[in-house]
């Protein structure tokens, strides 16, 4: 029997704006995992680009939701993690891993904190010291360039990179504690932009790329790391999930591009979930 997968996101709402659980919910559904939220702060908009959003934190209520799923017994194939608002939530979710998991769950940190060379303002200078603890704890993590360089204490460089680079990195960040390490926003030329991915296990490393289209996008890391969680959670190998993230992602970039929508506003990933189900279906197959 085929046993259906359950996920738990722990990621903030932004109410307005498609990133964190607002894409994390449709999109590891629609690839047929069952997937629970654990909301960690409530905001009316996400904090790139708009002002006078509102923020409710919600850290009180993590433990009393996680021990009530305790007292069900209930445990998780996975656990995704993407932004937590301080200090404290990273050490109660460090403690969440152990309850809410097993030894097979497979637990993705997504430490959602920087982009472009900068940490988001409303975070403390200190905060990468914290999401580095977070991925000591994890199997899988997927930092763009900006916070893998934040959390190895690092100078940022803009881009385009080279390979000698990018494998550098991925093995400094392999160092950190995790089985697996996803790299985001990674260019060798002007026209294509993607991911790298490195298994420690097998030393392996591999890249997709699509093409780059112009402008800056938000939330566009959380669709990225949705399909990467749906697609690993359907049994995929590291490399072929990074290549169905990248292509879903692009797509998404591509098909709001094209409408003109403001850059805020996030991305249409909805048009492209039936596509994503049907080639996550198709990888299985073949893999
Ligand atoms: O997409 C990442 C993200 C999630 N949640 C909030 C954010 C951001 C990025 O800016 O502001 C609240």
């Amino acid at each position: 029997m085929n046993t259906q997968k359950r996920v738990a996101a722990i990621h903030d709402i932004s109410c307005f704006g498609r990133c964190s659980l607002t894409v994390a919910l449709p999109i590891i559904s629609a690839a047929g995992i069952e997937t629970s939220v654990i909301p960690t702060a409530v905001l009316s908009t996400h904090t790139g680009g708009f002002t006078g959003f509102t923020y409710r934190d919600l850290t009180e209520d993590i433990r009393k939701i996680v021990d009530h799923w305790v007292s069900l017994n209930l445990k998780f194939d996975a656990i995704y993690t993407g932004f937590l608002g301080s200090f404290e939530q990273i050490d109660i979710i460090i403690e969440t891993f152990d309850r809410l998991g097993n030894e097979k769950t497979m637990t993705i940190v997504d430490p959602v904190m920087a982009d472009n060379g900068e940490l988001y303002k409303i975070f403390p200078k200190d905060f990468p010291a914290g999401m580095r603890r977070l991925c000591e704890k994890a199997d899988v993590i997927m930092p763009n360039i900006t916070e893998a360089v934040l959390m190895l204490n690092e100078e940022y460089k803009e881009g385009p990179y080279t390979e000698e680079y990018i494998e550098g990195l991925l093995m400094r960040l392999g160092m950190i504690g995790a089985k697996r390490v996803v790299l985001t926003g990674v260019y060798f030329n002007e026209k294509e932009l993607g991911a790298a991915s490195y298994d420690i296990a097998t030393g392996k490393v591999f890249y997709s790329f699509a093409d780059r289209i112009p402008g800056y996008y938000h939330g566009t890391g959380d669709v990225f790391g949705s399909a990467l969680t749906a697609s690993l959670m359907n049994g995929l190998s590291l490399k072929k999930a990074v290549e169905i993230a990248v292509a879903f992602t692009a797509g998404s970039i591509k098909r709001t591009y094209d409408a003109g929508t403001d850059i805020r506003f996030g991305v249409n990933s909805e048009a492209g979930l039936r596509k994503l189900s049907a080639d996550i279906d198709a990888a299985r197959w073949t893999s």
